[in-house]
């Protein structure tokens, strides 16, 4: 006997079909306001406070640099930058302790690398193509990470990352390793087969994954209104993890979640995937101008400046905000001008690492000058030297 078909009432009706128009899509109005903070959060002292907002503006002062080399024909390839998301990497980051991996930090995620610590004159050196410890010359713009802090390179291929870091949460569950993976990825990247599967083992397997979704409107000229009809917050319940959507253009909301999230990882009772809203206020990389986006839209995000609104309260508060730009870009400097004199790598070299010779570098610890709420385990004794 055939059963009858029930026709059940689509919450989600198609979007009308019409070309791709970022101009009316993803107000900052749309974005809620994040108050109701996780209470577990811990408080962030002034010191974390002002370490919050020095790791933004290095973000922001870097990449407005990177993009000056890039126009100035210095940087091969091309140049991404993450401008007005700055929040998601440095909140993010920060909330996780030193043995945890960030698998990987993606286009907009410069900030995660100042967090844990990675050098910046080798940054960039990597992406003006000079020799360097991360890539030694050999690729550019994003494609890089420093093992030694916690810090896995990333492959372009999206979310293809997300796989990976759901892998290495499994191996820390199975050797009972008291540490998370954390993933970041953009909403365009919720699309593909691999993150619904990435999504369904994790969920099941409750797997010590924090899940990043920066949900910044556009993928390239794509805005999300014709890439997805549920957002992917409240695509989590699907697959057996909580869904949480925060202001992405505040550090300490994101901060917040990312904490609570980690601890729910430790817990074992498995994967949060937080959905961070923000605006991608520049083009996909330096050679787009995202003529696509209406500017009045960017006005109105442009008021939600993360950097801005956050300079403005920690002045408020006492922090001298003019201090900490000067010590942003005096080192910025030094780091470009260092960088700028090292050689491109050498010829003779160009083989060398292509077949695996050594033991790989294992996953080390980040040590990024966070202040100690996810404290570092004391260092192991040294072991006494033979002969002595
Ligand atoms: C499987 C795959 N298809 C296409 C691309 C090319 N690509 C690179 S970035 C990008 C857009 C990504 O959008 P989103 O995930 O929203 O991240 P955003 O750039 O907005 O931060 C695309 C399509 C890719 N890297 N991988
Ligand atoms: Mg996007």
């Amino acid at each position: 006997m055939i059963g009858r078909a029930v026709l059940v009432e689509d919450p989600h009706p198609p979007t009308p079909d019409r070309a791709p128009d970022a101009a009316s899509e993803h107000p900052p109005g749309a974005v809620p306001r994040t108050d109701d903070r996780p209470s577990t959060a811990p408080r962030l002292t002034l010191a974390d406070r002002e370490a919050l907002l020095e790791l933004m503006v290095g973000m922001r002062t870097f990449e407005e640099r990177g993009v000056a080399l890039y126009k100035q024909g210095r940087t091969p390839g091309s140049f991404y930058d993450g401008h007005g998301q700055e929040a998601i990497p440095v909140g993010a980051a920060f909330a996780l302790g030193p043995d945890d991996v960030i698998c990987s930090p993606l286009i907009r995620d410069m900030g995660a690398h100042l967090v844990r610590g990675t050098d910046l004159t080798e940054i960039i050196r990597h992406h003006l193509g000079r020799d360097n410890r991360l890539s030694r010359g050999r690729e550019g713009n994003v494609h890089f990470g420093d093992p030694r802090k916690g810090v896995v390179g990333m492959v372009s291929m999206l979310p293809d990352m997300f796989v990976v870091a759901v892998g290495m949460a499994m191996a820390f569950r199975l050797r009972r390793e008291r540490r998370v993976a954390l993933t970041f990825f953009g909403e365009g990247a919720t699309s593909p087969g691999a993150w619904h599967e990435a999504m369904n083992f994790a969920g099941l397997r409750k797997e010590p994954v924090v899940i990043v979704c920066e949900n910044n409107g556009l993928a390239y000229s794509t805005p999300t209104s014709a890439q997805f009809a549920v957002p992917p917050a409240e695509r989590a319940a699907a697959y057996g993890m909580p869904g949480v959507v925060v202001d992405g253009n505040d550090v300490e909301a994101v901060f917040a979640v990312t904490h609570a999230a980690r601890e729910r990882a430790l817990r074992g009772d498995g994967p949060t995937l937080i959905e961070a809203r923000t605006m991608r206020m520049h083009g996909h990389g330096s050679h787009d101008d995202a003529r696509y986006v209406d500017p009045a839209l960017l006005e109105a995000w442009r008021g939600r400046d993360p950097i801005a609104t956050y300079e403005a309260t920690l002045r408020g508060a006492g922090v001298d905000v003019d201090a900490v730009r000067a010590r942003v870009l005096e080192r910025l400097d030094a780091a470009v001008e260092a960088a700028l004199a090292t050689p491109l790598p050498d010829p003779a070299g160009a083989t060398d690492g292509l077949w695996a010779t050594d033991e790989p570098v294992p996953l080390g610890r980040g040590d990024a000058p966070w202040s100690g709420f996810a404290p570092a385990p004391p260092e192991p004794a040294a072991a006494p030297e033979a002969g002595r």
